[in-house]
């Protein structure tokens, strides 16, 4: 098997190239999306092995991220073709310097919405590391949520660490009670919870990234990472606890994926025996190169651009 398996739903993404409300952008540039996609395209970039379980639309959208992960080293066997519905999309705005984009969906009842726990059933989970996955899948609809949870199951008995980044997409929960709810209890199952620090406080009610962290721990979770932006990420865990600062940079061009880019970078890290010190400057490395580029996922580094990065950048 691969080492990562994760699961959610992949959306292509129209770009604009123009600053202002969208409803007035006439020109966009397409991309791939998707928050797991995202970390199984940067993991397999850094060389590591990871499936990717999802539904798509068999529309052109569907079939550009098909072809797209087909070029790609992620393992595919696990994606299925739905007649039915179609591929998820959204529109991401042109901000003004360093200001986060706006975003619009167009995802309710797409493809991957409707995947549920039969298509969980057909994967055997033996022999990975790790189930990432993030809390926009819980939010999808009720059958990605219950497939959501067989999988931690699954994950579970075939003893794989489980890696759940909280990714609060607002828009797409019922109401705030609902979603504080479903992700904690998510986290507590997690031996990984990777909150950003506003959503640590909104779904712990806690403020500091210490108190974040110790009512994630007495409630189950194992390590707990909280990332604060240009400040780096702290992490706890039973036996230690530290912050790991930041990449510096000049120009903050677009910061959607930067979490994806993160996970990605600790996970990475994790997979090669590094520290839980070094995997969070990993991650950090990652976050740091996603956020100079528009894309959500593009440029990502090899693991020697990585290590190439990190030797420049971090004294
Ligand atoms: O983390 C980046 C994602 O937010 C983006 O790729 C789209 O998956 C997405 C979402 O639901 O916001």
């Amino acid at each position: 098997s691969p080492e990562v398996i994760t699961l959610g739903e992949p959306m292509a993404v129209l770009i604009a190239q123009e600053t202002g409300e969208l409803k007035n952008v006439s020109h966009f540039l397409r991309g791939i999306a998707g928050a797991e996609l995202n970390v199984a395209i940067s993991l397999t970039r850094l060389g590591h092995s990871c499936s990717y379980i999802t539904r798509l639309g068999k529309d052109p959208f569907g079939e550009y991220i098909y072809d797209y992960i087909r070029s790609t080293k992620i393992d595919h066997k696990y994606i299925y073709f739905d007649k039915e519905y179609n591929t998820g999309l959204y529109l991401k705005s042109k901000p003004l310097n360093g200001e986060d984009p706006i975003i619009y969906y167009y995802r309710k009842n797409s493809a991957a919405s409707h995947l549920a726990t039969k298509d969980i059933e057909k994967v055997d989970f033996k022999g990975y590391k790790i189930l990432h996955i993030t809390g926009i899948t819980a939010a999808l609809s009720k059958n990605c949520k219950d497939a959501l949870y067989l999988a931690i199951e699954k994950a579970r008995k075939n003893n794989l660490l489980i890696s759940f980044d909280t990714n609060i997409r607002r828009a797409l929960w019922k109401n705030e009670k609902e979603m504080k709810k479903v992700l904690n209890k998510i986290a507590f199952e997690s031996d990984i919870v990777l909150p950003g620090i506003g959503e640590g406080r909104e779904l712990t009610g806690k403020n500091t990234p210490e108190q974040i962290a110790d009512y994630y721990i007495q409630n189950g979770s194992k390590a707990v990472i909280i990332k604060i932006g240009k400040s780096g990420a702290y992490y706890k865990t039973k036996e230690e606890s530290g912050q790991v600062d930041g990449f510096k940079i000049e120009n903050i061009v677009d910061t959607v994926g930067a979490g994806d880019g993160f996970a990605s970078g600790l996970l990475s890290g994790i997979l090669d025996g590094k520290s839980i010190k070094d995997s969070v400057k990993t991650g950090n490395a990652v976050a740091s190169i996603i956020i100079q580029h528009k894309g959500d996922n593009a440029p990502l580094p090899t693991k020697e651009e990585l290590d190439q990065y990190i030797f420049e950048n971090y004294s």
